[in-house]
């Protein structure tokens, strides 16, 4: 791999830890607390690090306001590092918002340097102040930042540019092969929330294999768990990626979403029941949605899992059906038992391909001056017509592509719409939406895009078709074209 020459002065501020974000993350990081966004932040720290970059990290509100600033610093050991040029910022929605109250002589200069990592995603319906104020109001929404400055956990979707982390293994190769695995299933719930209401899954099983969790309990009279459960307590990674290697099935509950445990459980080698969602959880139907700014739905609790990894590691049920329960555990000891599963890891959550991404993304991307030519190369991009009602995710998704929202600019325009249709427009519209360029058959009528800011790879309208820009990828690393390297 090779790096780039560019060395840059980055700032990382992380909002999460913050006293005033009143999140208390790291105080909950050995209760049962949320570890994913911990998890993901130590990687990219990491990963800049590694890359050679010279990295300021702040946790607190007023370290961040002395640095940009330039006021009487609150870095003891770091006096120096006041009024630093900045070539870009790393921070969450809370550190954004922080950040855009506390710096002086206007936030407007700095916008395109930042770089937003954000779990869930931010749509562009929720991005654009104008649009989201009428359609689609979120607490953490509105920043109008260029969508792709947003970057997510996993590959939701392409219009946010997808962060990652990476997934561990302690376990040396040397020690792996003395491992013996058992007949055992591991719990993904580390609260004891998580498991209300689970006990009739969990028993359809029991009797299959021996049951362990990794549960925080604070007092003994506080354990809800189901008595043949193992609770080993909250684990260090080394002896939870032990007790992973030693068992054959990591069971979800359906909380939490979308964390990285199901694939920590994947690399070694266990295969991972995951609940299905009927019907899908979204912010129009769960709590934990409402107000996150995207309409994405989840059909099951690990949609990567289930769509980009699949059988026979993934076995995506309906948890409440105690037949089709015992037989996806069933079919997952026998297969683990035949060495029909081995320990598998996507190459975009090693080492090597976090640190080939964010270092791609660093040397590439440019939301100051580089917004009207795209850095992903012409030869990777194909405009491609979708069905009436269907977005570009999906359209490209259909022809093993994905959405590269870069060239919706370079498509917004009348003969290329024309080229596609193969016919021409009855007559023209400009208009402010998700969801054009677009063709509304049944009117003979094309829609062009007034609003850059609203281009969307997700945006879906059940009467048009959309002409959409689908890019090529890497195997593995969907983040990057084929030439973008
Ligand atoms: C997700 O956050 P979580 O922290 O709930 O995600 P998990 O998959 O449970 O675990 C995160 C890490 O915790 C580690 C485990 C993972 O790396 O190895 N761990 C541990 O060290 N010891 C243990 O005993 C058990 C786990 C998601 F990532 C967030 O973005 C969401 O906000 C959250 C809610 O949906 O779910």
């Amino acid at each position: 791999m090779t790096y780039t020459d560019l060395l840059f002065q980055l700032v990382v501020h992380l909002g999460l830890l913050t006293k005033a974000s009143g999140w208390k993350f790291a105080e909950h990081a050995s209760k049962g607390g949320p570890l994913g966004e911990l998890v993901q932040w130590s990687d990219i720290l990491a990963t800049l690090y590694i890359l050679g970059h010279d990295v300021v990290v702040t946790s607190e509100v007023e370290q961040l306001a002395s640095l940009i600033n330039g006021l009487p610093t609150a870095f003891s050991s770091c006096q120096v590092r006041t009024s630093i040029p900045v070539d870009l910022m790393f921070t969450d929605i809370v550190g954004l918002i922080q950040f855009k109250r506390k710096v002086k002589n206007g936030y407007g200069k700095f916008s395109c340097l930042l770089r937003i990592i954000d779990s869930f995603g931010t749509e562009p319906a929720f991005n654009y102040m104008p649009y989201a104020k009428h359609h689609s109001k979120s607490q953490w929404g509105m920043h109008n930042l260029h969508p792709q400055q947003f970057f997510t956990m996993f590959p939701h979707s392409p219009d946010n540019s997808f962060m990652g982390f990476v997934v561990e293994q302690h376990l040396l190769q040397t020690k792996l092969a003395s491992v013996q695995r058992k007949n055992q299933a591991v719990v993904y719930g580390k609260a004891l929330y998580m498991w209300q209401g689970k006990d009739s899954y969990l028993n359809s099983f029991k009797d299959l294999l021996e049951v362990h969790g990794t549960v925080f309990v604070n007092k003994p009279s506080d354990n809800i768990l189901p008595s043949f459960v193992h609770n080993h307590g909250i684990l260090k990674g080394p002896e939870l990626q032990q007790l992973l290697r030693e068992s054959k099935v990591f069971v979800g509950l359906g909380f939490p979403y979308e964390g990285p445990g199901p694939l920590e459980a994947i690399a070694q080698g266990c295969v991972f029941i995951n609940p299905r969602f009927s019907p899908p959880h979204s912010s129009q139907n769960v709590k934990f949605f409402k107000g996150k700014p995207t309409r994405r739905s989840l059909a099951s609790q690990h949609p990567y899992a289930e769509d980009f990894i699949g059988m026979p590691h993934v076995y995506t049920i309906n948890i409440d059906n105690a037949t089709e329960v015992r037989i996806a555990v069933k079919k997952a000891i026998a297969a683990v038992d035949a060495h029909e599963v081995q320990p598998y890891m996507p190459y975009e959550f090693t080492e090597e391909g976090m640190l080939q991404r964010v270092n791609t993304y660093i040397s590439h991307q440019d939301f100051c001056t580089q917004l009207k030519s795209p850095w992903v190369p012409h030869e990777s991009v194909q405009f491609i017509l979708s069905r009436a009602g269907q977005s570009c995710k999906s359209a490209c998704m259909q022809k093993g592509r994905i959405c590269e929202p870069s060239y919706f600019n370079e498509l917004n325009n009348q003969a290329v719409l024309e080229k596609h249709i193969g016919k021409t427009c009855g007559s023209v519209k400009y208009t402010e939406d998700i969801f054009y360029p677009a063709y509304l058959a049944t009117q003979n009528e094309c829609l062009m895009q007034k609003q850059p800011m609203l281009f969307s790879c997700v945006g879906e309208r059940p009467d048009v078709m959309r002409l959409c820009p689908c890019r090529d990828f890497i195997k593995g690393q969907m983040a990057l074209c084929q030439r973008c390297l």
